[in-house]
């Protein structure tokens, strides 16, 4: 299995990391526009020297209750940024973006791979992503980011996010996406008790059924904290946990803050293949 995008290959036949880039004003000191530019890209440097094949840079935070943000303010955020990775290094960027415009924009800047929480529902956003011809994860969510964690509920967790997929891909590329350039996402904390997001571990091999590319983003997240009462800054040891489960049943792409530790994690995993 692989990735591509006009010259670029991604083989992923042993898992690869996606790392983080928030470009939201909460995620860096602030020290005014190019000391941010410059904290940022110092970030991808370290993130690429520890093994991150792909940056994923997001401008709109998605966590409950966090404030909407406008097109022009997340364009502000992500396509500086985007333009000095592309300039600088030799990497895949991922535009982590639910908005039609700032998807193409993205990628006219350097961007090639779209990360989209809402799996290309808001308005334009399918065109834009057929257009843009880059290869596009999709996310299952339950609900909407701001009330998404008030009371989920699922009959069946597994089944539905499966059904969610096979519908959901059944549309995009009835409209023209590739089948191909997609990477499906089971969205772990995204509308999601903790029972339902350690069920999605557990049977996270089922969704190998559409033999497409798959996404695990378990970073941090508040299931650990569920489970083992920890801060956000306590959870990497249960973070590569949740990693490892995954890749042993197949993930392709593992989202992360902490490359360098997950590197080691998979590397451990490679070895004992
Ligand atoms: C608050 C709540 C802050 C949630 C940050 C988050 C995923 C993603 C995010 C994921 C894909 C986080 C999330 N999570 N994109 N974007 N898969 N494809 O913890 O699991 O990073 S934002």
């Amino acid at each position: 299995m692989q990735l591509q995008h006009l010259e670029r290959t991604l083989d992923l036949t042993s898992p690869k990391i996606m790392g983080i880039l928030n470009v939201t004003p909460d995620s860096f000191s602030d020290g005014g526009q190019y000391n941010r530019l410059d904290s940022a890209l110092s970030r991808v440097q370290q993130m690429l020297a520890d093994g991150a094949s792909i940056i994923d840079i997001g401008g709109e935070s998605t966590r409950p209750n966090a404030p909407l943000v406008s097109e022009q303010q997340e364009l502000d955020r992500v396509i500086p940024v985007i333009e000095q990775i592309k300039q600088r290094f030799d990497c895949w960027i991922s535009i982590d973006t639910s908005k039609a415009r700032v998807m193409s924009e993205a990628v006219t800047g350097g961007a090639n791979l779209i990360n989209d929480v809402r799996a290309l529902q808001q308005p334009g956003a399918l065109t834009a992503a057929i257009d843009a011809n880059v290869p596009v994860c999709m996310m299952h969510m339950q609900g909407q980011p701001q009330t998404m964690q008030t009371a989920p509920a699922y009959v069946d967790v597994i089944e539905e996010v499966l059904d969610f997929f096979e519908q959901r891909i059944n549309h995009c590329v009835g409209a023209g996406l590739d089948y191909e350039k997609i990477i499906v996402d089971p969205g772990f904390g995204f509308g999601k008790t903790m029972q339902h997001n350690f069920s999605l571990i557990k049977y996270f091999k089922r969704f190998d059924q559409f033999g497409l590319p798959l996404l695990a983003g378990l970073s941090r997240k508040s299931m650990f904290d569920d489970l083992l009462s920890l801060t956000v800054d306590q959870r990497l040891a249960s973070s590569l946990a949740g990693a490892l489960l995954c890749a042993q049943q197949g993930a392709n792409i593992i989202r992360v803050h902490d490359v360098k530790a997950t590197a080691d994690v998979l590397s451990v995993l490679k070895a004992a293949q």
